[in-house]
C-alpha cells in the first residue's frame, strides 16, 4: 500500500530527542528520511544510557526507526559538497542544533534558498526570537520555561517536571505539523519556507488551560481547584493543582486495594456531573443524590476532599482493575494508573501497533512505541533504526547519482569518516 508521504525526501540533521521524534513520524508516514551524522560518533544518543555493550542505546533506536544514516563531516569541504547535493535533492531539511550552528556550517537560510528554493527548512529551538534565543535547551528547561513546572506538583511542594516529554517529543510533534503544512502550501506557491517550533512555545501551547486559569483568577478563586474547598487562599499566579482535573469535572487519584505495597495501585476517578447519581449508588452514598450539600455540582465544589476521601473508602476495597470494570458499567469516567511494566505487557496496545517489538542486529529484540497516529490508507510498518553510516554509500549513489570514482574520492577525502561505515565496528 502507498504511504501518505511517499516521494517526500527529508534531510534529517536532527539529534537527541526533539528533532528525531519529528523526523521519525515523517518516516512512518512514508518520507525517505536521510539522517546525517557526524563520522565516528553519530547522534550523541547512540552511546547515551547504553544497556547492551557495543549496541546503539534504546534512547537512539526508539527515536530513529525507518531512517537511513549517512555519516558526513559537515566541516570538511567534500562533506559540505555532499551536503549541498542533499539540500538540492531533498524537500525538507530538519534540524535541532544549538542556535547558530547551521549558519556556522555555512548553511544560512539565504544560502539554502539559493541551493533549493523549494526547500522547507524546519528547526526546533529552545526559544523563539527574544532574550533567550541564543540559549541551548533540554527537555526540563522547556518544561520550566513553558509554564508546565510551575503548575505541576502539589501546593505544598516545589515545582515539578513531568515524565511526559512535552518539551522534546511535544515540540517534535508541533514541528511535524508545521512541515506537512508547509509542504501543502508549497503545492500552490511552489516555494519552500522556514518553519520554527520553539520548545517554550510548544510547552506553553500544551499548558493553554493554565493561562486560561491565570486570567480567571481576576474573577475570584478557582472553585474547581480542591484548595478552594480547603480554604487555602489563591496567590497571584495559577497554582500547582496536584491531581485536580483540569476541566470543570472534578477528579483525583485515589487508592485501590494493595496500595500499601504497589506504588501504582491507584485509579483516577472523575465525578462527572451527569453520572453523579450512579457514583452515589456505587459507593453506597445514595443520600448524597438528594442532599443539598452534594446534589448539585456547585454545592460539591467546596467538599471535594470529603467526596474523594469517601469514594476512596470504596476503591480501597477493589483492585484498580476491578474498580475500572465496575465503574465502566455505570459510564463513570476513570482510569487505572498503569505502570510502564503493565503498558509493555498490555496485549491491546500490541494489537494496534502502539507498542511494537523490533529486531535489531546488535541488540536483538526490544520494545518500542509505534506510531500513535493511525491513518487508514497509510499504515505504519516500524523498521529498525539504522546503524551509524549504514547507508552512506547507498545515498551517495542512489540519491546523488555519484559514480564509482566520485564515491571513492569522497571517501578518500575523509568526509564520510573512512571507507568502512563506523557501523561495522
Ligand atoms: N559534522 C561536523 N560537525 C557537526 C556535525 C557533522 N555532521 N553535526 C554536528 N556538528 C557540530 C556542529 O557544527 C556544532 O559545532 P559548533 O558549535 O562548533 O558549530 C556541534 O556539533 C553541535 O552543536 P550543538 O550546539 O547542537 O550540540 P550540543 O551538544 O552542544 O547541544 C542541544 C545540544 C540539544 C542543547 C542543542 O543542540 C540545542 O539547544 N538544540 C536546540 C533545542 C533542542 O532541540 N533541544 C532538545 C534536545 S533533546 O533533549
Amino acid at each position: 500500500m502507498s504511504k501518505a508521504l511517499d516521494g517526500v525526501r527529508i534531510l534529517d540533521f536532527t539529534h537527541v530527542q526533539s528533532g528525531p521524534t519529528c523526523t521519525q513520524l515523517l518516516a512512518w508516514f512514508g518520507a525517505d528520511c536521510i539522517k546525517v551524522e557526524r563520522p565516528g560518533t553519530g547522534d550523541v544518543t547512540r552511546s547515551q544510557l547504553r544497556d547492551v555493550p557495543g549496541a546503539d542505546s534504546l534512547y537512539f533506536t526508539m527515536l530513529n526507526h525507518n531512517k537511513r544514516s549517512i555519516t558526513l563531516d559537515a566541516k570538511n569541504p567534500q562533506g559540505k559538497e555532499v551536503l549541498e547535493g542533499l539540500v538540492k535533492a531533498c524537500d525538507v531539511l530538519v534540524e535541532n542544533f544549538g542556535p547558530g550552528v547551521l549558519d556556522r556550517m555555512g548553511f544560512t537560510w539565504e544560502r539554502l534558498q539559493e541551493l533549493n528554493p523549494r526547500l522547507i527548512y524546519a528547526s526546533v529551538k529552545g526559544f523563539g526570537p527574544g532574550p533567550y534565543e541564543d540559549c541551548k535547551v533540554y527537555e526540563n528547561v522547556a518544561q520550566c520555561t513553558g509554564g508546565a513546572a510551575s503548575t505541576t506538583g502539589f501546593l505544598d511542594g516545589p515545582p515539578l517536571v513531568t515524565g511526559a516529554q512535552i518539551g522534546d517529543s511535544g515540540t517534535g510533534l508541533h514541528l511535524a505539523l508545521g512541515i506537512v503544512t508547509a509542504l501543502f502550501q508549497r503545492t500552490t506557491t511552489g516555494k519552500g519556507q522556514r518553519v520554527l517550533a520553539s520548545m517554550q512555545d510548544g510547552v506553553l501551547n500544551l499548558c493553554r488551560v493554565k493561562l486560561r486559569d491565570q486570567q480567571r483568577l481576576k474573577a475570584g478563586p478557582l472553585q474547581e481547584y480542591s484548595q478552594y474547598g480547603q480554604g487555602i487562599a489563591f496567590g497571584e499566579a495559577t497554582p500547582r493543582a496536584g491531581n485536580d482535573s483540569g476541566g470543570g469535572q472534578p477528579g483525583w487519584i485515589i487508592k485501590c486495594k494493595g496500595y500499601e505495597t504497589d506504588p501504582n495501585a491507584y485509579i483516577y476517578f472523575i465525578t462527572q456531573a451527569p453520572v453523579w447519581d450512579k457514583i452515589c449508588k456505587v459507593i453506597g452514598k445514595e443520600e448524597w443524590i438528594t442532599d443539598p450539600d452534594f446534589a448539585k455540582p456547585d454545592a460539591r465544589l467546596p467538599r471535594l476532599k470529603l467526596i474523594f476521601d469517601t469514594i476512596e473508602q470504596w476503591t480501597m476495597t477493589k483492585t484498580k482493575f476491578e474498580a475500572m470494570d465496575i465503574l465502566n458499567e455505570f459510564d463513570i469516567p476513570c482510569g487505572p494508573i498503569l505502570s510502564m511494566k503493565e503498558i509493555a505487557e498490555e496485549p491491546s496496545l500490541r494489537a494496534t501497533g502502539t507498542v511494537v517489538e523490533v529486531d535489531h542486529p546488535k541488540r536483538g529484540k526490544y520494545l518500542s512505541v509505534g506510531n500513535p497516529i493511525k491513518l487508514s490508507d497509510s499504515p505504519t510498518d516500524v523498521t529498525r533504526s539504522p546503524l551509524l553510516g549504514e547507508h552512506t554509500e547507498e545515498i551517495l549513489r542512489d540519491v546523488l547519482r555519484y559514480d564509482d570514482a566520485k564515491v571513492a574520492a569522497i571517501k578518500a577525502s575523509g568526509a564520510t569518516g573512512g571507507a568502512k561505515p563506523a557501523a561495522a565496528e
